[in-house]
C-alpha cells in the first residue's frame, strides 16, 4: 500500500506541529504540499522535508495531482471555501476547528457533504482520542455507573495569546467541552449561559476572564465548565462525571481518579495544550490516515467528529457568545438531523 500523500494547509503553530506529526510518527503517509499565507514559512518547512513542494494557493494545493488528503490549519474563517474544494475534489480532509465560522456555513458544508455518496470530512476535536476521555467515555457506555447526570469540567491555560478576546474564549476554548459533552452524552445540547464572575485583575483589559458557562443537554443534563485562560500557572483539563452510581474523574494528571477507588495526587501538570494531548493528536492523525486508507473500500474516510459534529458546536458557541452579552440563557438553534439524509 503506497503513502497517503497529504497537504498540509496553515503551517502556523498547530499545522507545522502536524506535518513534524506525520512526518516522524505516523505510518502510511507523507507530507508532498504545504501552503501558508506566509509564503517563506511554508517554503522553509518544505525546504526540510524529502519530495514535498509549497504551493501558494492553498485551492491550488488541494487541486494538486500529488494531494490525496488534506488536512486544514488555516484561520477559521478560510475553512468554507477550503473545505468546499476539498469536497469537489473528493479529497478527504482532517479541519482543525471551528468547521467553519458562523452556522449557516457549516450546515451549507453539512449539506454539501451529505449529497455526495462519500463521507470525507472529519473535525479535529483531538479530545475524544485522549486516552482519558476514551477511558471515561467507555466507562459510560460500559454502564457500570449508572446514568451520568451532571458534567463539572474547568480548562485553564496559563496565558493566551494578545489578540485573544472574551468570544474567543468561548469559540476556541469552550468548544471543546460542546465537543466533550455531545461526545460523552451522545446527546446535543439545548441551551447555554455564560456568566461573567470579577475578571482577573492580571487578565488583559477587557478580556472577560474566568467565566462560567452552563449548558443543559436536550435530556436536561446539566454541564458547568470553568474558563480561565489567564492562571498564568499551566494547562489544565479536567472533567468530572457525576452518575447515579458514582462519578468518575479525569484531568489530574495522575490518569482517571474514580471516588472509592485509592488514587493519589501528583506529577508534572503539564505547561501547554500540545503536551497535554500530544497522545490524542498522534492517534486522532493514525486512526485518520488509516480510516482514509480503508475509505477505498468503505467509502467513508473518516473516524471521527464530523462535519455535523462540527455543525453542532458552531451552534452552541454561537448561542454562547450571544449569552456572553446579555448574561441570559440562549437556546441552541439547530436544524433536525434527521433532515439532512447521510449527515
Ligand atoms: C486553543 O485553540 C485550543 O484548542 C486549546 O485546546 C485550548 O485549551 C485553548 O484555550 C485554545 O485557545
Amino acid at each position: 500500500m503506497s503513502d497517503l500523500r497529504i497537504a498540509v494547509l496553515g503551517v502556523g503553530v498547530m499545522g507545522a506541529d502536524h506535518v513534524a506529526r506525520i512526518e516522524s510518527k505516523i505510518s502510511g503517509a507523507r507530507v508532498t504540499v504545504v501552503n501558508d499565507y506566509i509564503a517563506e514559512k511554508a517554503e522553509q518547512i518544505a525546504a526540510s522535508i524529502p519530495s514535498c513542494r509549497a504551493i501558494a494557493d492553498p485551492l491550488d494545493a488541494i487541486a494538486d495531482p500529488d494531494v490525496d488528503a488534506v488536512v486544514l490549519a488555516t484561520p477559521g474563517p478560510t475553512h468554507e471555501k477550503q473545505l468546499l474544494a476539498c469536497l469537489e475534489h473528493t479529497k478527504p480532509v482532517m479541519c482543525e476547528k471551528p468547521l467553519t465560522t458562523d452556522v449557516a456555513t457549516s450546515l451549507e458544508i453539512v449539506k454539501r457533504e451529505a449529497e455526495l455518496s462519500t463521507r470525507l470530512i472529519q473535525v479535529g476535536f483531538m479530545r475524544r482520542f485522549d486516552h482519558e476521555y476514551a477511558q471515561l467515555k467507555a466507562m459510560l457506555d460500559g454502564g457500570e455507573l449508572g446514568n451520568a447526570l451532571v458534567l463539572h469540567c474547568a480548562h485553564r491555560n496559563p496565558a493566551v495569546p494578545p489578540h485573544f478576546d472574551s468570544a474567543m474564549m468561548v469559540r476556541d476554548s469552550l468548544v471543546h467541552e460542546v465537543d466533550v459533552t455531545r461526545f460523552l452524552f451522545d446527546e446535543e445540547i439545548a441551551s447555554i449561559q455564560i456568566i461573567k464572575p470579577t475578571p482577573n485583575p492580571a487578565a488583559p483589559h477587557g478580556l472577560s476572564d474566568p467565566q462560567i458557562a452552563i449548558l443543559r443537554t436536550s435530556t436536561g443534563k446539566h454541564v458547568d465548565v470553568e474558563l480561565f485562560v489567564t492562571t498564568g500557572v499551566a494547562y489544565e483539563v479536567r472533567t468530572e462525571v457525576v452518575a447515579e452510581r458514582g462519578s468518575a474523574m479525569i484531568g489530574l494528571d495522575v490518569g482517571l481518579v474514580r471516588t472509592g477507588a485509592p488514587g493519589t495526587r501528583g506529577g508534572q501538570i503539564t505547561p501547554g495544550f500540545r503536551e497535554r494531548f500530544g497522545q490524542a493528536y498522534d492517534t486522532e492523525f493514525q486512526r485518520w490516515v488509516d480510516a482514509v486508507h480503508r475509505g477505498r473500500s468503505t467509502g467513508d474516510f473518516t473516524d471521527g467528529p464530523s462535519a455535523w459534529d462540527g455543525y453542532a458546536a458552531t451552534a452552541v458557541c454561537e448561542a454562547g457568545v450571544e449569552s456572553l452579552q446579555s448574561g441570559l440563557p440562549v437556546e441552541v438553534k439547530m436544524v433536525d438531523r434527521r433532515s439532512i439524509p447521510r449527515a
